[in-house]
């Protein structure tokens, strides 16, 4: 493959594509060792972190426990250490005591994805009728909607006992949908989807098995974090049997044409040729070494590990996000993608346009990307997007959205993640997606 950008680097960018291309090939060398690696031995090397993790960094006073100047009732610290070792969303639910029923939905070019229904054991809360579908974002599963401490403000939970049937999806790829009918996930076939797939196969496939299956009412409301909401448009906007699927969409941080990486070498490194990402990772999956690092890392180490990435990547400083909720929450943040998922982002940052994925570069100039045409959108859809948000230009979103049934909320002081995990979403937040489904009656059954 040609590196076109090479002759264009400034000197005292060499050393840092020595660094990338060194990273990448320790990435390769830790997925060659965790292949032969016995999962006996990952697992004493967990128990073993978590044993000296609990040992040392909690202090334990009279039945109180303190974090990093943060006070923690016993209950809580069980929630918090109970979270940080969840090993997937049935255990975040019970947790709460909520279950998690699972369902698998086959798409149209036989990907199976594992979706799930929230459910309490016990007599069931009278239903209102009403059927809400959550779905994650980049490099993530569904169990960031249920990481939060406090069981108020895990917004499935919160949905479900006010009478809605709650569903959360999740994408082709991720850890729970690591499975094809005809394609192992070892093959290049398998991980050879972009946001195109998600937007024609994931979302209107799921749609369509969760209104057969709950068959409550002929439609649902959509929320979506951050690609969660890119998709979604890009699914609307080009299947328009979607229109009468969806009552509304609330798109929490919503992203669909971020301008770029703050680091400035790393944004020019991937801008100009973001084919270089495929050189780097393979055309595979992205990076699943972390799944590793997160299994066998000391949690606050991981911590710092997330909170460094986060700033070198977006600029963003998580100040909203308290110390204890990273740690419950960081754990549960990264799942795998495909690479050319990621590439598909750099070519919409480059090319500053919500376009679908396209294999080359507009060399003789005949050739023209083909965007998504969002203003096909007839739903309502309704933006909730921090200004600090480094991923959001809300002018730009706007004007690629249809102007008439889109409404907007901006909350001061937030970044991407702090509209998911922040300590005051119930206030800043939740109580505008509620707004939204109507449930903002005088002193309703949720109070933040
Ligand atoms: C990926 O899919 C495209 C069509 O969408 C096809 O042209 C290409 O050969 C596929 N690549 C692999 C490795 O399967
Ligand atoms: C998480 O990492 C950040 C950045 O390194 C650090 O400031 C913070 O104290 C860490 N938090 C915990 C709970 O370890
Ligand atoms: C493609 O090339 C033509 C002619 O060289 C140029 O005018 C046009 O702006 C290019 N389009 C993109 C999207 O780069
Ligand atoms: C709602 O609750 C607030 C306190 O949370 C109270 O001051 C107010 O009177 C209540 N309003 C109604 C209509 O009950
Ligand atoms: C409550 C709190 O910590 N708010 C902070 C959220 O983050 C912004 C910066 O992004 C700070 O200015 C706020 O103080």
């Amino acid at each position: 493959m040609a590196i076109p950008f090479l002759g264009r680097l400034a000197l005292y960018e060499y050393p840092l594509l020595v660094v990338s291309f060194t990273l990448a090939w320790l990435e390769y060398i830790i997925s060659i060792i965790t292949m032969f690696l016995p999962d006996s031995v990952i697992k004493l090397f967990t128990i073993t972190t978590r044993q000296i993790y609990s040992l040392f960094n909690i202090a334990q006073g009279e039945k109180q426990y303190y974090y990093k100047g943060e006070d923690l009732t016993t209950e809580e610290h069980d929630v918090m250490t109970k979270l940080i070792y969840s090993d997937n969303i049935e255990q975040m639910a019970e947790i709460f005591g909520y279950t998690i029923d699972n369902h698998i939905v086959k798409t149209k070019d036989n990907y199976l994805l594992n979706i799930h229904r929230v459910s309490k054991p016990g007599p069931q809360r009278p239903s209102n009728g009403k059927i809400v579908y959550l779905h994650h974002g980049l490099l993530m599963c569904s169990e960031i909607w249920m990481t939060m401490l406090d069981k108020n403000l895990n917004l499935p939970l919160v949905l479900y006992d006010l009478g809605y049937d709650v569903w959360l999806g999740n994408n082709r790829g991720n850890k729970y949908c690591q499975k094809h009918i005809y394609h192992s996930v070892k093959s290049e076939q398998f991980w050879n989807f972009s946001l195109d797939e998600f937007a024609i196969f994931d979302i209107p496939n799921i749609i369509d098995y969760i209104l057969t299956t709950s068959n409550i009412n002929d439609k649902l409301t959509y929320i979506g974090f951050s690609q969660g909401t890119a998709q979604v448009f890009g699914s609307v906007s080009i299947n328009n049997d979607l229109n009468e699927k969806i009552d509304q969409i609330i798109a929490i941080s919503p992203a669909t044409t971020p301008h770029g990486l703050y680091s400035k070498f790393l944004d020019i490194f991937v801008k100009a040729s973001p084919n270089v990402i495929y050189l780097l990772f393979s055309r595979k999956v992205l990076m699943p070494s972390v799944l590793f690092w997160q299994r066998i890392m000391y949690p606050p180490l991981f911590n710092s590990s997330i909170d460094m990435s986060n700033y070198l990547l977006f600029n963003w400083k998580s100040l909203n996000i308290s110390e204890v909720q990273k740690l419950c929450s960081y754990g549960h943040l990264y799942s795998t993608t495909s690479v050319k998922t990621v590439v598909h982002w750099f070519q919409i940052m480059k090319n500053k346009n919500f376009q679908m994925y396209f294999d080359r570069y507009n060399y003789s100039g005949y050739y023209q990307p083909m965007s998504y045409p969002l203003k096909n959108i007839k739903i309502p859809i309704h933006l909730i997007y921090g200004n600090q948000d480094s991923l959001v230009d809300i002018n730009v979103m706007k004007n690629q959205l249809p102007t008439k049934s889109t409404t907007s909320v901006e909350v001061d002081g937030h970044e991407h993640l702090d509209n998911i995990w922040g300590s005051d979403i119930g206030d800043r937040v939740f109580k505008h997606v509620l707004h939204y489904l109507g449930e903002d009656k005088p002193n309703g059954s949720v109070q933040y």
